[in-house]
């Protein structure tokens, strides 16, 4: 059973020999499946890909472990969930990704969020192996103290897998910079080191200038070039963002910035509907009413006397629509609204927002669609810059790395441009896929059969 060989390189088998192996893991399925379908007939043209079990060592992680982590409650109860690192691929350096605390991570969902995150750490042309952790721990309604104690017990565990040049966690839903100081908190005490295990730290102690907003930032970079290809600008655009944690917050900001009008963000209660746009001045009232004091969108709608709806926002008419909250807030009928509205362009800050089914709607339709592992890749970008910042001892300036940021998306929209290219423009899927698949599958066959 362990031991099954792909016979036919075809997409339908690579997915079986999951089915059989993982049963349920769904999201890790679609994920490989997106991938595949660009890659495969890439490989049917290019036979030095087809030995060396390529494909069968690239969906099977180098090592996952799962993890007890319990934890005191302000009640004096002891808790208990699951941790999970999975350690996906190290042909292009360090494992490299964020951790996610959230209810509905498990086993498939970190497997999916490590796989894409291969592809996405290839495309960013730095030295960087793909890797994703996390816990179904809920952060929402936590006191600061139950944070502090979950994120030590977490690493009570995880540092034994973790150094800087081994594995490198970061941020990511339910993982921001508080939660970051508390585990490298406590890897430093475990281990007496002073480090970079860790990225997205704060600035005062290691972090890299513009982390906080190079996922938002990166993205409306991309969006930039995408709009540009086709003689348009971001300037004047109506934009629906998902989402009003880290990756939508910059989203909105550089979106602003751009002269684009942000009318819509949402959480998972639902949606706010700002016609007028949402302004700088705007923007600060939801950092602060999310980031320091935990609350609700819905609170935004009632501060500056707007609608709010539950559900998600993909029925809102606009120019550029882009999803900033989770993997499938976009199904079919979603993907209908949005070709329906005439949308221009739908790039990812999150990591597979969008369905299987949506995929191909939008796939088939005039909407520009540009993948996350190319449009939110600004984020783990950064992220190398401060594994090397803290190699060296040295901190860049904030113009910097963003200038460096800037440079790397452009990079990436280029490489989707070249291998991506079809009779009717750029197939960004295709394009991203394949670029980022050349890097890794190249490194692994010059490395061996390891
Ligand atoms: P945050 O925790 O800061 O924000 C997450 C946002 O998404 C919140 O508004 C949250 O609402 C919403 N959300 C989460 N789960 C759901 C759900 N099931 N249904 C509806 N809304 C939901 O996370 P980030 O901004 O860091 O991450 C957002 C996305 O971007 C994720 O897909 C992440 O993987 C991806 N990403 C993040 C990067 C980073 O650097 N942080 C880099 C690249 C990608 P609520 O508060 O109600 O849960
Ligand atoms: O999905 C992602 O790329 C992230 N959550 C960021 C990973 C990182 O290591 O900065």
């Amino acid at each position: 059973m362990t031991d099954i060989a792909i016979k036919s390189i075809e997409v339908d088998e690579i997915l079986n020999l999951i089915e059989k192996r993982d049963p349920g893991q769904e999201e890790f399925k679609q994920a490989v499946k997106e991938v595949m379908e660009s890659v495969v007939p890439f490989i049917k043209n290019h036979k030095k890909y087809e030995n060396s079990g390529l494909l069968q060592r690239l969906i099977e992680p180098e090592r996952a472990v799962i993890f007890r982590v319990p934890w005191l409650d302000d009640q004096g109860s002891t808790r208990v969930n699951r941790g999970f690192r999975v350690q996906f691929n190290s042909a292009l350096g360090p494992y490299k990704g964020g951790l996610r605390f959230h209810p509905s991570v498990n086993l498939s969902v970190v497997k999916f969020l490590a796989f894409e995150q291969i592809f996405k750490n290839s495309l960013t042309g730095l030295p960087l192996g793909g890797g994703k952790g996390g816990s179904d721990f809920n952060p929402r309604g936590k006191s600061d103290g139950e944070i502090m104690r979950f994120c030590q017990s977490f690493m009570n565990e995880l540092y034994r897998f973790i150094s800087s040049d081994k594995d490198v966690p970061a941020g990511d839903i339910g993982v921001g910079e508080r939660e970051i100081g508390y585990l490298f908190g406590q890897y430093k005490r475990l281990t007496s080191e002073f480090e970079g295990a860790i990225t997205g730290k704060g600035i005062a102690y290691g972090g890299s200038k513009m982390r906080t907003q190079a996922t938002g930032y990166g993205l409306l970079y991309f969006v930039d070039e995408v709009m540009k290809s086709r003689s348009e600008s971001v300037e004047g655009k109506s934009i629906v963002i998902s989402g009003s944690g880290n990756v939508a917050q910059y989203a909105c900001e550089k979106a602003v910035q751009l002269g684009g009008k942000v009318v819509c963000m949402s959480d998972s209660d639902g949606y706010i509907y700002d016609e007028s746009g949402i302004d700088e001045e705007k923007l600060e009232f939801i950092k602060e009413l999310k980031n320091v004091q935990r609350g609700r969108i819905k609170e935004y709608a009632e501060k500056y006397n707007v609608p709010f709806s539950e559900g998600t926002p993909w029925e809102i008419p606009c120019d550029i629509a882009l999803p900033c909250a989770t993997q499938n807030e976009i199904d079919q009928n979603s993907a209908e609204a949005i070709v329906d509205n005439g949308v221009i362009c739908l790039a990812e800050g999150a990591n597979m927002p969008c369905t299987d089914g949506a995929l191909e709607i939008l796939q088939n339709s005039n909407v520009l669609y540009a993948p996350g592992k190319a449009t939110n890749a600004g984020g783990v970008a950064v992220s190398g810059l401060e594994m090397s910042q803290n190699s060296k001892g040295i901190s860049l300036e904030a113009e910097e790395v963003d200038r460096k940021l800037r440079e790397i998306m452009k990079t990436i929209h280029d490489k989707c441009t070249e291998y991506g290219e079809t009779d009717n423009g750029t197939d960004y899927l295709k394009g991203a896929n394949i670029a980022a698949f050349i890097k890794v599958a190249d490194a692994m066959l010059a490395q061996g059969a390891v």
